[in-house]
């Protein structure tokens, strides 16, 4: 049996169990529910990541495998390879790369907020990463948006995630605005099975 250190909250482990449930994998791996920051990291997380940091998932050889687009990818290897095609790998990595961006940028702007004592916190800062996000999500709605509404692809389930996440801890900062066409994408997307599944709460 395979062990996953998560937490429902990360949108890097949601990445990861949204690919078991696309690939049907979901009944292999044991998830373990970890609470883990850069100020507070738990033991069994850094006894099992080098960096500390989850996901992390532990093969049934002890062997641990991370971070979450080795792991998605490894589990996709097993199912198939039908998450990252080879006729259009570069794009599908590339896209996997910018809602992984986005998500430690978002992530980032949270710990800010909960890692840092009030009179440190530097909100030029956490201004500098939502213009990241802002400017990725510009760069989706211009070049990728006929790449979304393709096949499901490891790329596509990132950016998925990436919304969910701005909606679960950003929900003031209102992405959606004058973006019509991400915003109707991703409605149908958190439709899918696997995104139900795993939505935070
Ligand atoms: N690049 C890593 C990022 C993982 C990550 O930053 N996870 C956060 C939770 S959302 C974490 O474990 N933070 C604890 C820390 O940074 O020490 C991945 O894709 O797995």
């Amino acid at each position: 049996m395979y062990q996953l250190l998560g937490n429902p909250a990360s949108p890097f482990v949601r990445k990861v169990r949204v690919v078991l449930e696309e690939t049907g994998l979901a009944g292999d791996v044991e998830q373990i529910l970890v609470a883990t920051t850069p100020t507070a990291p738990a033991a069994e997380v850094t006894a099992a990541h080098a960096l500390g940091k989850i996901p992390a998932l532990i093969r049934p050889d002890g062997c641990t495998l991370y971070d979450s687009r080795v792991i998605t990818r490894y589990l996709d290897a097993r199912a198939g390879g039908r998450l990252y095609p080879a006729s259009h790998i570069w794009e599908t990595l590339t896209l996997e790369a910018t809602g992984d961006g986005i998500m430690e940028a978002a992530v980032l702007m949270v710990y800010e907020g909960r890692c840092r004592p009030e009179d440190k916190q530097d909100h030029g800062w956490v201004d500098a990463q939502w213009g990241k996000i802002e400017n990725a999500l510009d760069a989706l709605t211009a070049r990728w948006m006929s790449h979304l509404a393709g096949p499901v692809d490891a790329g596509v389930i990132a950016i998925g995630c990436a919304l969910g996440y701005l909606d679960f801890r950003h929900p003031d900062r209102e992405w959606r605005m004058d973006r019509d066409g991400l915003d109707d994408w991703f409605a149908a997307f958190a439709e899918r099975d696997a995104m139900k599944a795993t939505r935070p709460v």
